[in-house]
């Protein structure tokens, strides 16, 4: 290792400093690619939502749901870390679906999801949904260039998320609180998360569904139908 190495790892500050300046760079750069998948969806008249929550919490589900239950003409970009498992879901029930894999990363990045549009047929498409990379605190930091963050919470996960995890929920537009059937069971509060995430931002909606019994699932698509382009 060199002094300078060393002199670097050794002082927490520089360090520091160091990380942000090489976060700085790698942001504006995946800023610059989330303007250009920007453009592209602007061009094509598509409209784009990114999904995001903990893993599990019913994002593959909702796109299965939503494939069974609208007419909505649209294809999915699918982030993992590994497995082409939620692509294989989607693709067998007829929907247009492009793997990504991101190995140790945690989150998708633009220059990912321009790679899948090159790789996906875009004409005749209403939307484009991103399954991010399931966790609640890496993707919130990746602009991909989509029109609406929508953040999912399952009521197993608990009522408390919202602001124990603020720099996602601030990021999103809808809130969607899944496995509404199940709330009961886990002394989940609608009114608790509504309230906690309006306090982060006045102006979030939250919709409370089951993909499962097909609650409110309604309430859903007319969101999405409502910001169609
Ligand atoms: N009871 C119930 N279970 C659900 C509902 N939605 C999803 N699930 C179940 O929750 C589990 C996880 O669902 P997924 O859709 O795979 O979750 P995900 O968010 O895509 O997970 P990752 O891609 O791993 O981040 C599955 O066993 C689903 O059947 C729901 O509305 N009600
Ligand atoms: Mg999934």
């Amino acid at each position: 290792m060199s002094i300078e190495e060393s002199t670097v790892l050794d002082n927490p500050n520089l360090n520091g400093a160091k990380t942000i300046a090489v976060m700085e760079r790698a942001l504006a750069s995946n800023d610059k690619n989330a303007l250009l998948n920007r453009r592209e969806f602007d061009k094509k008249g598509i409209l784009a939502i990114n999904l995001m929550s903990s893993p599990g919490s019913g994002k593959t589900t909702l796109l299965e749901a939503t494939a069974k239950r609208s007419g909505l003409r649209f294809a999915v970009v699918e982030g993992d870390m590994e497995t082409n498992r939620d692509a294989d879901r989607l693709i067998k029930l007829g929907v247009k679906a492009y793997q990504i894999t991101t190995g140790t990363a945690c989150h998708l990045e633009a220059d990912m999801v321009k790679k899948a549009l090159e790789n996906l047929e875009l004409s005749d498409l209403d939307v484009i949904f991103v399954e991010n990379v399931g966790n609640l605190v890496c993707p919130a930091s990746y602009e991909l260039g989509t029109h609406l963050n929508v953040v999912l919470l399952s009521t197993p996960e608990g009522d408390d998320k919202v602001l124990k995890y603020p720099v996602m929920f601030r990021k999103a537009d809808l809130v969607l609180i899944t496995k509404s059937e199940l709330a009961e069971l886990f002394d989940f509060s609608f009114d608790r998360v509504r309230d906690e995430a309006r306090k982060l931002k006045p102006e979030i909606e939250t919709i409370a569904l089951s993909a499962k019994t097909g609650e409110n699932f309604e309430r859903w698509l007319a969101y999405v139908d409502s910001h169609l382009h």
